[in-house]
């Protein structure tokens, strides 16, 4: 039986198609640079914005109209395995992700909260091996519940720390069960609102406690997925510890843990923080880390995260050209829909067509990287603007083979005023502009 009988199978139809149900870009098996789209893009559905989200917001209630509303929670839990999987089939998407709070029913115990979702990953297990539909990632929820009231790990509370690792125990093993390929923490409530009341050191070295555990127990279960945190600046708490990519590097650093984790860098936080989506890639990327992507983008008019599906050429362009450069490309990781249909896109129709949008603009992202990369075009403009470092007294600075000293002694000796070139930068965009309308 069909949960979504009005939504035809999404085929490729390429540029010109006017049809609001088929791709015009995304063409999963078309080769760019000597791999797939789906090998570059490895596309996910996010489970909470797809099949929990229902509209609310803090005026109004909940706006989606879906075929399950009216069941019982733990049916309701059944059905939307249904759909997800009717969903991925649908739009040709490869993989999903979830937190635990996603997929069940939380129970009046914890016990009976894993027993719920066990039910549940039976389920989702069954459908994976039919549909061949694999798990990018999954996570704990440890923020919505009261009890995370004041952090997780973070918590001022030692019995919530503790709660909190048995419930990431738990998604770890459930993640080993259903074979995903990275496992995420992102910092829900891990920060804080005033330092009037705050022990930040033990709330650090306590979040660091965490995921030192959590290393070593998918080492002691045999889990082998990559180990991925998702900064974020604030929102819910006002000042959250993983800010950004740098400051969760020093993060990592100081720990020790550099070497278990990569980040999933999200669109959305990465604005919130000040910065371009592709700063916080770069960041990542230079420093080696760069393992997944959660692809979204916010409001420049709105200062919180809107999640709203991804649109914007030139953010995916840039974001793809990260990806591209990066070793082995997105890796492991992959590019999760960590967006949610606006309120008043309230039909079933809604999230395909989303869904669509997005991987669409993503694949012509691809596209424009790709061709930027070809071209030489980025790379042509960087390499001529740092020329002074290859030759002469920049390639010896370069090679190490200078002090303050001797530099004076070469500035000192300099007769000519020093000449700068111009940037050059609107010429650049236009470049720009013409590579992204062009493929
Ligand atoms: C919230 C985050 C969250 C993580 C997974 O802002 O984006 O959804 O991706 O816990
Ligand atoms: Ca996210
Ligand atoms: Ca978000």
């Amino acid at each position: 039986m069909s949960l979504f009988p009005n939504v035809p199978k999404i085929q490729y139809e390429g540029r010109g198609s006017r049809n609001p149900f088929a791709f015009k870009h995304y063409n999963a098996q078309e080769v760019v640079l000597g791999k797939t789209m789906e090998q570059h893009l490895r596309f996910a559905v996010a489970y909470w914005h797809t099949f929990n989200a229902n509209g609310t917001d803090p005026f109004g209630a909940g706006t989606a109209v879906r075929s399950w509303d009216s069941l019982s929670p733990l049916d309701k839990s059944k059905v939307r395995v249904e759909a997800n999987f009717e969903l991925l089939e649908k739009l040709n998407v490869p993989f999903y992700a979830f937190h635990d709070a996603d997929i069940a029913p939380e129970g009046a115990t914890l016990a009976e909260t894993n027993k719920n979702i066990d039910v549940i990953v039976a389920k989702l297990k069954e459908f994976q091996q039919s549909t061949g539909k694999k798990l990018l990632w999954n996570t704990a929820n440890l923020f919505t519940n009261p009890r995370y009231v004041h952090g997780a790990s973070t918590s001022s509370n030692a019995e919530v720390f503790a709660y909190s690792a048995a419930t990431i125990k738990k998604m770890l093993e459930v993640g080993k069960e259903l074979g995903a390929e990275n496992y995420v923490f992102w910092g829900g409530r891990e920060g804080y609102e005033s330092l009037l009341n705050t022990d930040m050191g033990l709330e650090l070295d306590n979040l660091a406690r965490m995921l030192r555990m959590a290393v070593d127990y998918a080492k002691e279960i045999g889990f082998g997925a990559q180990f991925l945190i998702e900064p974020k600046p604030k929102e819910p708490t006002k000042h959250q510890y993983d800010f950004d990519a740098a400051t969760t590097l020093a993060f990592l650093h100081k720990y020790g843990l550099k070497d278990h984790f990569k980040l999933n860098i999200e669109a959305n936080h990465a604005t919130l923080a000040g910065h371009t989506f592709e700063h916080e890639l770069r960041v990542a990327r230079l420093n080696g880390v760069l393992g997944s992507i959660d692809a979204n983008q916010g409001d420049y008019l709105l200062g919180w995260d809107t999640d709203e599906f991804p649109t914007d050429l030139y953010s995916t362009t840039l974001a793809m050209f990260e990806i591209l450069k990066n070793e082995g490309g997105i890796g492991k990781g992959g590019v999760n829909f960590d967006a949610k249909v606006r309120r008043a896109s309230f039909e079933d129709e809604d999230l395909f067509l989303a869904h669509i949008a997005g991987m669409d603009s993503f694949a012509h992202g691809l596209k424009a990287a790709a061709k930027l990369i070809e071209d030489n075009v980025l790379d042509g403009i960087v390499e001529e603007r740092y020329a002074s470092y290859r030759e002469g007294i920049g390639a010896e600075i370069v090679a190490g083979k200078h002090t303050l000293k001797s530099l004076e002694a070469y500035a000192l000796g300099q007769q000519q005023p020093i000449r700068n070139r111009s940037a050059r930068l609107e010429q650049i965009r236009q470049t720009l502009n013409e590579v992204i309308t062009g493929v």
